[in-house]
């Protein structure tokens, strides 16, 4: 087979790039390898089928072109998708070299040897099945099926959860949540009484200021936002970036706030404290939409910005100057939620006041704030009712983490500890597209639960960490070669889109929803599974809502009226699903809790002499370390740098490209080297590290051992103390010149 390079995907300057250059501001400030070729391959030439991409989370409608001879020639946007508006990102377009990455995984496989050992025996699949079903049987029998947990992520995560539901455990979990968005999705319901989701409802194409609060988008690569701010970059939008590093989005800021790491509640008050007493914010919104505003105005008088200056080491000037900005475009202003925002343990506070902050400016249901986003209903097939289970993970979390909506994959862990003694004990795990070894601090911890597992199953695509600890290894068939579920989450314009095959699945590999049926039959559970083939389900669903799959296969997506209003109609009596019925600055859900109703101030630790904070992002050609190995992308970056200050890089003597080592405040050491990189852009207190890299799994013959890893230096955690999510910015290293490992090399 010839070798698709990225070039066949990704064309840096075609002819195509270069028109769209003038016309198309991302061109003018995300790196340049957005310059794709658009145009379809005639029609004569090439087929086309429709897609969901699966690279990242954002799910990206596109259309999927073969040639004559049934090859992949390149994944495009799909025109009529109001999510991905007919484009790709980079990693979108690259996502073929998932597909044809020869590392992968090709066969089911059992373990041999003991727990840990990493030795695998190729099986047939009905061996593999009958395997995990009999195991799962054992543990359900000997223990409930309770006793089985879900750890799980994108789209095959919905198939696995309906196994769940159908043998009676409700214990599934997603580092997406608790190790991602959770905080920010608990800020806001006890603000607004709702989540914000995905895409985040925020209007920026009609914004006239929009505040990133350690949201990197341009290096963040969520397609939507980055087009979103490229637009309002052409059309006079004013952003203002609070980040200790100048990222790629500082350095298209009005403002660039470089706070000091792990203060930003102080910026947030200060701010709370500027609108409320030079009376800028909006008081008609404010009266009419909101409770507990003199409670708040009390709270906040002693967060002044001088005060703030001090703790955020940024000029109180500044903070006011983009006070004033912000209330100025008020309400077409939206302070972004951000997306990742697990930093410090007290993440769903930082949220809630920039929920608050949000309301005091009136941007909530307001053009240019955030909107009111819907979601097609799509119903639901019909199956019999699941049966109750006997205890579910809000018995593990409520008890301390009581804002927790959904299941806590770090707490489920520690249920699968040994020394966990409570009734609610796990045994049996299931890992659905989730490499849990990057994605959860304290990698020993995950281990020892993992060794004190009757089963550990995983559904993945490559041979990544988590599946040399697995017992059973299921090789799922990339998004390009299966059927999921529908696509239809909340936006301006409600609509669904179909992923489809576009491949017959290569090797010996399976789609998820035929793994996770064919295991529900094995289970008895045939009752839930009333249809054979996932494209029945699919069309059922879609001729309830006047469509049908043989429509969606030619169309890929389709858009549906809005039904209800995308913003607040001047003086609209409007009730927020909240105690009170309105937008709650003061918290009276988070006060019935026993937490504190308006955010405060806390100090968290800072490094000691010798150690910088180590902060981790992403780049914008890679998707965590799910893509560090794939053909296209790898080409386009294969290792990650570290971001060394220069005053920094001078005190230990470093130099551009030089290799180091990184040990943390609990003495571990990276396994691999990584090379500095040394700028201004970050500063002299943090060194900066994307995530993804530094691969440990010796399989991934492109991307290992290539890189620093921040995930293996993550082991000091705060938890959320709403929602036990973990706060993983709170780690300090010390930057090594020389080996660490050189001893152990020779010995070995
Ligand atoms: N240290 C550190 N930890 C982090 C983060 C960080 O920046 N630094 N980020 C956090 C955030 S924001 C998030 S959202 C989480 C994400 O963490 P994860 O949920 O673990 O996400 P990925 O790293 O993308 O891992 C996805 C896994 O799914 C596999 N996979 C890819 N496609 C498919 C498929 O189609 N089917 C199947 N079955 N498997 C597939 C990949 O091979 C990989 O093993 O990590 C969190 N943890
Ligand atoms: N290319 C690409 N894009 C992605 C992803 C990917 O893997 N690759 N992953 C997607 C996912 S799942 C998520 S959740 C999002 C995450 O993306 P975002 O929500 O945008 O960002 P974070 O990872 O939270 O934050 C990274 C930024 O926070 C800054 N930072 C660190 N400490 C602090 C601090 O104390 N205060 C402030 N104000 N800033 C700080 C860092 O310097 C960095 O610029 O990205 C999404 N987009
Ligand atoms: S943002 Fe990029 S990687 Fe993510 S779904 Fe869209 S095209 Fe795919
Ligand atoms: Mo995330």
């Amino acid at each position: 087979m010839k070798k698709i390079t990225r070039r066949d995907f990704i064309k840096i300057s075609a002819a195509g790039g270069a028109a769209l250059a003038m016309t198309d501001p991302i061109l003018n400030w995300v790196p340049s390898f957005l310059k794709q070729d658009y145009t379809p391959l005639s029609e004569d030439k090439a087929e086309r089928t429709p897609t969901v991409c699966e690279v990242c989370f954002w799910k990206c409608a596109g259309w999927v072109y073969k040639d004559k001879n049934g090859k992949i020639q390149k994944i495009i946007g799909n025109e009529n998708d109001p999510h991905s508006m007919g484009r790709l990102c980079p990693r979108g377009t690259g996502g073929v070299g998932m597909f044809y990455d020869k590392d992968r995984l090709k066969n089911p496989m059992i373990r041999v040897g003991k727990p840990g050992s990493q030795k695998f025996k190729e099986v047939s699949w009905d061996e593999a099945l009958d395997y995990v079903a009999k195991k799962v049987k054992e543990i359900g029998e000997k223990y409930g099926y309770e006793s089985m947990a879900l750890l799980d992520h994108g789209t095959t995560a919905h198939h696995f959860e309906h196994l769940f539901r159908s043998m009676g455990s409700e214990n599934t979990a997603e580092p997406a949540i608790a190790q991602c968005l959770g905080a920010r999705e608990a800020g806001f319901i006890h603000t607004y009484g709702s989540g914000l989701g995905s895409p985040e409802p925020v209007d920026i194409r009609n914004a006239k200021c929009v505040v990133f609060i350690g949201s990197h988008v341009g290096e963040n690569m969520h397609n939507g936002v980055v087009q979103d701010v490229s637009y309002g970059i052409d059309h006079g939008l004013t952003i203002i970036t609070v980040d200790p590093r100048f990222s790629t989005v500082a350095s298209k800021s009005k403002y660039w706030l470089p706070i000091k790491p792990a203060t930003d509640m102080a910026l947030l008050l200060a701010w709370m404290h500027i609108l409320i007493y030079e009376e800028l914010y909006d008081k008609e919104y404010v009266e009419k939409y909101t409770y507990g505003f003199e409670q708040l105005k009390a709270h906040v008088r002693n967060y002044t910005p001088e005060w703030a200056a001090a703790k955020t080491d940024l000029p109180d000037d500044l903070i006011k100057k983009a006070a004033y900005e912000m209330a100025a475009a008020s309400p077409a202003v939206a302070i972004h939620p951000g997306r990742h925002v697990a930093w410090y343990g007290d993440d769903t506070q930082r949220e809630r006041a920039i929920a608050i902050l949000n309301a005091l400016l009136g941007a909530w249901g307001r053009k240019g704030g955030f909107y009111f986003p819907e979601k097609k209903v799509l119903p639901k097939y019909p199956i019999p009712h699941y049966p109750e289970p006997k205890w579910t993970w809000k018995d593990i979390t409520h008890d301390k983490y009581k804002g927790a909506f959904t299941g806590v994959t770090n707490l489920l862990i520690d249920a699968s500890l040994p020394e966990n003694k409570s009734p609610y004990k796990i045994k049996g795990w299931f890992v659905v597209a989730t490499n849990l070894i990057q994605s959860i601090p304290n990698k020993e911890k995950t281990l020892r639960a993992i060794q004190n597992l009757d089963l550990i199953v995983v559904v993945d695509t490559m041979p990544m960490e988590i599946t040399g600890y697995a017992d059973v290894i299921l090789p799922e068939s990339t998004y390009l070669e299966r059927y999921d579920y529908l696509r239809s989450s909340r936006h301006k314009v409600p609509n669904v889109a179909l992923r489809m095959p576009a491949v017959e699945p290569q090797y010996n590999t399976k789609p998820g929803w035929w793994i996770a049926r064919e295991i529900g039959i094995r289970l008895g559970l045939k009752d839930y599974y009333p249809w054979e083939t996932l494209e029945e389900v699919l069309d059922w669903q879609l001729k309830q809502v006047g469509s049908s799959l043989e429509e969606l296969k030619k169309i890929g997506v389709k858009t549906f009226p809005k039904e209800e209003a995308l913003y607040l109609a001047p003086g609209e009596d409007y009730e927020f699903n909240t105690n009170t019925g309105k937008i709650e600055l003061y918290s009276t859900s988070l006060a019935e809790m026993g937490y504190d109703p308006m955010p405060k101030y806390k100090e968290h630790p800072q490094p000691q002499a010798g150690y910088y904070r180590l902060i981790y992002g992403r780049v914008p050609m890679h998707t965590f370390g799910r893509t560090t190995n794939n053909p296209n992308l790898n080409d386009l970056r294969d290792e990650n740098h570290l971001w060394v200050n220069p005053k920094v890089a001078k005190i230990l003597g470093l130099e551009n490209d030089q290799e180091v080592w990184l040990k943390n405040q609990d003495g571990v050491v990276s396994t691999f080297p990584v090379k500095v990189r040394i700028t201004e852009r970050i500063r002299h207190d943090s060194v900066y590290l994307p995530h993804g890299f530094g691969h440990t799994a010796s399989k991934l013959s492109r991307s290992y051992g290539k890189g620093g890893a921040d995930w293996e230096l993550t082991t000091k955690v705060a938890l959320d103390d709403v929602t036990g999510g973990t706060g993983m910015r709170g780690n300090f290293v010390t930057i090594l010149t020389e080996n660490p490992h050189k001893n152990q090399e020779a010995e070995s």
